[in-house]
């Protein structure tokens, strides 16, 4: 498929910061009790996973490719109006036009409850035909009749029952019975009614066929991810243990080629390509594989597969990825051996890279396989959103302590966190310092030379964060309306907008860090003339000859090194303050942190 090719080289530039005020617009009306930026920040970056995938799928028009199942027969009698309640709901954006209000009104409260549409998966058959999204080169591929067993993990947190049901079914439906071992469902302390007695009542019905098949492991309080995820291993007896979400369905086949090549290799961590359900209509979308990876917050991103997986031209081959999302398949014991999740890490976040770097360093290797694939729900919102940040960035932090080694410092400046004295609790890690050891782990230097030379250095940052005038410490450089070119003076707020970085050769970035080698920064220039400084791409300004070079020490001035000219601040006629460039009247600066003396 040639167009997997082109796609690979272009989702490398897909990494996402444009859809970042659509999403926060959207998370705010979401939830109201989240107002702090890095509440905010965390929020944005949750929903760009779902919107990455999404963004892969739309950026190669898949229009064409998108595979439709009619969910729902339509009638086509002419019937009278019925009044929109919901106008602004996204369920009934393109769906519910046939619905009473009294369905309109179900519908709503349900998708409030759960982020999908209930109503319509109560109405879908538990057994729905789904289109087989695979590589055509995938449905005639021979596995071995004997391979590892299988137990399967559903972790969830309030689902609706129905979609549990549809995951249970398709599991038993789409799984050679001779290599099921089991269907685990860990409920990490759902507080819904119908996943007590009328889940343990179709586990019955289905366990009275097949003695044992279903298993239940109840929390008693939430435990967060990577506890959940744990207990469900504990309570596997498969050779191999595929712990899943439970608002999926899993494609004909997608098993064998997950356990033949575990089969051949062990030590191999898997994950299977997904497809979308969309929330509203429940309609699967086909996704073309992607690797997973992750920036320097340790939050997840898409990318493309390394160029010797494009020199195959078969797009069902597995390919090697750095990282590994949620979702993942493994040898039991070989999972045990390496030390399964990190049970520090709290709710959710940061224990995917964790699992990833690990089973890297520590004598593994993670591999997505295109032709098992999943579909699952996109919500339009989780259900469970307290303050999610918090355990992002301690979990990020944990991270970087246990693995990261000389690089530690890149999360707290991607975070912009204090180097330092941060007060941020990330656990007792002596533990999993010992496993490091124990396991005799590569350092993280190799990872970085060897699996994921894309992930930049950041080496030559000397300072980082808002970066204030000392006339005028209210305000803070601001990347300015984007898009535009044009940085300015703001109110501080200390959101990514104004998180700006010195680094060695001079250059400022205004507006965040790009982690990756293929994406660029924003580099400020003095264009010469005028009394306005720009905002420009780094590597095209370079190329460029623009004058993006300053010299600048802390609580001094910044001094354009080949116009000599300055970035001040200056009174206009409308008596605010303006960010200028003029002769140097001996203005100073100040950078939230300093990684160096400069
Ligand atoms: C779904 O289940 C019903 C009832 O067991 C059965 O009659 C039907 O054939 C099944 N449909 C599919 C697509 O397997
Ligand atoms: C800027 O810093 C220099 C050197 O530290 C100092 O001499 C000067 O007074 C400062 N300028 C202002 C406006 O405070
Ligand atoms: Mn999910």
């Amino acid at each position: 498929m040639r167009i997997a090719t082109r796609v690979g080289v272009l989702v490398i530039g897909v990494i996402v910061y444009s859809l970042v005020y659509m999403s926060l617009r959207q998370e705010k009306v979401n939830d109201k009790r989240l107002q702090k930026p890095e509440d905010l920040e965390v929020l944005r970056r949750l929903k760009r996973i779902e919107d990455q995938v999404y963004k892969i799928a739309k950026f190669i028009d898949v229009k064409n490719q998108q595979v439709k199942e009619p969910v729902v027969e339509q009638k086509m009698t002419k019937k009278i109006e019925v009044k929109k309640l919901y106008p602004k709901s996204p369920l009934f954006r393109s769906w519910g036009a046939e619905l009473t209000e009294e369905e309109q009104m179900e519908a709503e409260r349900q998708f409030q409850d759960y982020g999908y549409n209930v109503f319509l998966s109560n109405k879908l058959p538990v057994n729905r035909t789904i289109p087989d999204t695979r590589d055509h080169r995938c449905a005639v591929k021979i596995y071995p009749k004997d391979l590892p067993s299988i137990s399967v993990i559903l972790i969830y947190l309030n689902e609706a029952l129905s979609i549990i049901k549809r995951a249970i079914r398709s599991i038993i439906d789409k799984t050679p019975a001779h290599l099921l071992t089991e269907i685990i469902l860990v409920d990490d302390y759902s507080l819904n009614e119908d996943l007590q007695l009328p889940l343990d009542e179709f586990i019955g019905l289905i366990n009275k066929d097949k003695p044992g098949l279903i298993k239940k492991v109840r929390h008693k309080r939430q435990m967060g991810l990577a506890k959940a995820r744990i207990s469900g291993w504990e309570a596997a007896t498969g050779q191999v243990v595929a712990i899943l979400d439970a608002h999926i369905e899993v494609h004909k086949e997608w098993a064998e080629p997950l356990l033949a090549r575990i089969k051949t290799d062990r030590t191999i961590v898997l994950s299977p390509v997904f497809d979308k359900v969309c929330f509203d209509t429940l309609e699967v979308v086909k996704y073309i594989p992607a690797v997973h990876a992750f920036d320097w917050n340790l939050w997840c991103v898409y990318e493309s597969f390394r160029p010797e997986w494009y020199k195959l031209n078969d797009p069902s081959e597995p390919g090697k990825s750095p990282s590994i999302m949620g979702i993942l398949v493994a040898d039991r014991q070989f999972l045990g051996e390496i030390g399964i999740l990190d049970e520090g890490m709290t709710i959710y976040g940061g224990e995917n890279v964790e699992l990833a770097i690990r089973v890297w360093l520590c004598g593994g290797s993670i591999e997505v396989v295109p032709c098992s694939k999943i579909a699952h729900i996109e919500r339009a919102h989780k259900p469970y959103s307290p303050d999610l940040s918090k355990a992002m960035i301690r979990n990020a932090l944990r991270v970087a302590e246990i693995w990261l080694d000389e690089y530690k410092s890149y999360v707290n400046i991607a975070w912009n966190l204090p180097l330092k004295d941060h007060g941020i609790d990330i656990g007792d890690v002596t533990e999993r310092k010992q496993l490091r050891e124990k396991l005799k782990c590569k350092p993280f230097k190799w990872y970085l030379e060897n699996v994921y030379p894309r992930l930049d250095s950041l080496e030559d940052i000397m300072g980082y964060g808002a970066l204030k005038n000392d006339l005028q410490e209210r305000y803070c450089i601001d990347q300015g309306p984007v898009p535009g070119s044009v940085p300015i003076l703001y109110g501080c707020h200390y959101y990514k907008s104004q998180h700006c970085y010195y680094n060695h050769n001079g250059e400022i970035y205004i507006g965040g860090i790009k982690s990756h080698t293929y994406n660029s920064n924003r580099c400020l220039t003095d264009p010469g003339s005028g009394s306005t400084p720009g905002l420009h791409d780094c590597k095209k300004a370079k190329e460029k000859g623009l004058s993006i070079y300053w010299d600048f020490t802390q609580a001094n001035a910044i001094r354009n090194r080949n116009t000599n000219r300055c970035l001040e601040i200056g009174q206009g006629q409308d008596s605010y303050y303006h960010l200028i460039l003029q002769t140097c009247t001996g203005q100073n600066w100040t950078i939230q942190h300093v990684i160096k003396d400069f």
